[in-house]
């Protein structure tokens, strides 16, 4: 296409947007993800790969069933897909997943109402040790969690990582064949992947989003790899961030790291010929569906069941939703909540703790100690400040179908997301989503990338013990207008802004870059030759 009908469309692209923004409703909705695909990547496949795969196959008792995995990641890049279709590839986790894939490892998803195809990538049990629980896991995701746990550098896990990064790529390529795609590769665990796929298709369109937070370049530098790391990512045409921070932080570590062109007005980066932009894209949930099964009646049915169950009547609810990972500040939370019952003795025997808490990576010591420290401080809480009707802090941990969260979202007066450090946090989001009585508050740490947007929740630090108590104390003690005027406009922001925003931002910016980049090419045409015709001899 020519410069001036690419400029043409980008300008259609950008008026529907605006059009999108200023008529109700004033959000995207799956249709309209669905009318702009059809519109602006005709004939494109769209393949997305991450490491977690959004359906595992277990088998059980009862044979072999589909179960949707929990994760933000996952959960927000199924609807997308279910809006857009194409081939996910992602590791095949589940025990019985190889029994439900056809001769190119595929499998229908979602399986009772096929949307798009998902091509499982298969792991031993030595490269999960090392690619997944080792170098992603025990490298990678403290390194980019100021958390202050030590990272754990291993070459062997290292040089896993590399091989599971080249499988994930040669994956890719097969799903995309000799057709033009957009690529769009998903967090931490395939830093490496761009390069090799542009290897063999220099000519493919990659995308990356950067699911966790990025930290600054002093604490970067200690990764004995982290030249091959950033090369692997700049091999990317797009690396997007949740927040800007994160995005500057990249651009200030490659900056400090690599010999590149780093230009932090416009979030670019210029190496070897090659251009990578960087931005930020704040991702979200599908609020409207998650507000629609809020109020289902089989939603409000189940919460008065928890209620009965739990012996919750007349008594306020705390809730935390999280992996038990010690990113999330869970023990920090519960220590709170046990302050908050020392201080304020009006709420014991009238206020319970629900903590719903699935175990993850437990292979790993640091995981399995969070596990340890959240029992005993929900034991510790229950034997200072017993409840008559039930437990004081019941501990729910398995992973949830989504449809059994939503009423204890709708159920809790308080939900505490206390991280430590987070890219963004869905659970925020999902509560305020969950909650169009407007009946509860959010108190929320500022080390989220959602504290960013949720300027009005109750803002409070998990390493202040004293504060994060008060600040639930206050949360809980507002009075109903107050409450209802703040949850109203924390509402509002989840309610404007969904994860088809968020992907729709994320593939304008993606299908805008040939046109920048050959923007860019333009004015370095016109720079050269300026440049010789300045070197013309005068007349
Ligand atoms: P996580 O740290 O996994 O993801 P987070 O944003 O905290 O994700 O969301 C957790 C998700 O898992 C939510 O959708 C929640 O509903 C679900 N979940 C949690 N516990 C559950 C349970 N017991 N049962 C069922 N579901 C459960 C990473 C980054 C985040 C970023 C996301 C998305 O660490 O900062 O927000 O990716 O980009």
């Amino acid at each position: 296409m020519e410069f001036r009908d690419r400029a043409r469309a980008a300008l259609q692209r950008a008026a529907v947007r605006t059009r999108q923004r200023c008529d109700a409703p004033p959000r995207t909705t799956r249709e309209d993800l669905l009318a702009w695909v059809r519109a602006h990547l005709p004939g494109r496949r769209l393949v997305v790969a991450s490491n977690r795969e959004p359906y595992s196959h277990q088998r059980d008792s009862g044979g072999i069933r589909a179960v949707r995995n929990a994760g933000g990641l996952a959960v927000a890049l199924d609807a997308v897909m279910q809006a857009m279709g194409g081939v996910w590839v992602a590791h095949g986790s589940g025990n019985a997943d190889r029994e439900a894939v056809d001769a190119h490892d595929r499998t229908p998803c979602p399986p009772e109402r096929p949307r798009y195809a998902l091509r499982r990538v298969w792991l031993s049990r030595q490269d999960h040790e090392r690619y997944y629980a080792g170098f992603a896991n025990s490298a990678l995701w403290p390194l980019c969690h100021v958390v202050y746990v030590r990272p754990r550098f291993r070459l062997d896990d290292f040089e896993s990582y590399r091989d599971v990064n080249r499988r994930f790529a040669e994956a890719v390529l097969e799903e995309v064949g000799d057709e033009p795609a957009l690529v769009f590769l998903q967090d931490y665990h395939l830093a490496l992947a761009a390069r090799f796929i542009k290897e063999k298709r220099p000519d493919l369109q990659i995308a990356m989003f950067w699911h966790i937070p990025w930290p600054n370049p002093e604490v970067f530098r200690i990764l004995p790899w982290k030249e091959e790391i950033l090369d692997g990512l700049l091999a990317n045409d797009l690396v997007g961030f949740h927040i800007r921070r994160h995005a500057i932080n990249f651009l200030d570590t490659v900056a400090e790291t690599l010999e590149a062109r780093v230009d932090l007005e416009r979030l670019a980066i210029d190496r070897g010929g090659r251009r990578t932009w960087v931005q930020a894209f704040p991702i979200s949930v599908d609020a409207d569906e998650i507000s629609a099964l809020s109020e289902a009646p089989e939603t409000v049915l189940a919460e008065s069941r928890i209620r009965e169950e739990l012996g919750l009547a007349g008594c306020a609810v705390g809730l935390g939703v999280d992996r038990l990972d010690y990113t999330k500040g869970i023990p920090e939370r519960l220590d709170a909540v046990d302050r908050l019952l020392e201080r304020h003795p009006e709420w014991q025997g009238r206020f319970a703790f629900v903590q719903i808490g699935v175990p993850s990576r437990i292979d790993l010591r640091e995981y399995r100690n969070v596990q340890i420290r959240v029992h005993r401080w929900a034991e510790r809480i229950a034997r200072r400040y017993p409840r008559a009707a039930g437990p004081t802090v019941p501990l729910i941990e398995r992973n949830l179908d989504f449809r059994e969260l939503v009423p204890y979202y709708r159920m809790a007066d308080l939900c505490a997301v206390t991280s430590l450090h987070d890219g963004m946090n869905l659970v925020a989001k999902e509560y305020l989503a969950a909650s169009p009585d407007l009946e509860g508050s959010l108190v929320l740490s500022p080390f989220t990338g959602a504290a960013r947007e949720l300027e009005r929740a109750w803002i409070a630090s998990p390493y202040d013990r004293e504060g994060l108590a008060e600040t639930c104390h206050r949360a809980l003690s507002e009075p109903p207008n107050e409450r209802r005027e703040r949850m109203s406009a924390l509402r509002e922001t989840v309610m404007r802004r969904n994860v088809f925003d968020w992907t729709l931002e994320v593939l304008d910016a993606f299908v805008g870059l040939g046109l920048k980049t050959q923007s860019r090419d333009r004015e370095a045409t016109t720079a050269q030759s300026s440049e010789r015709a300045d070197r013309r001899p005068l007349a």
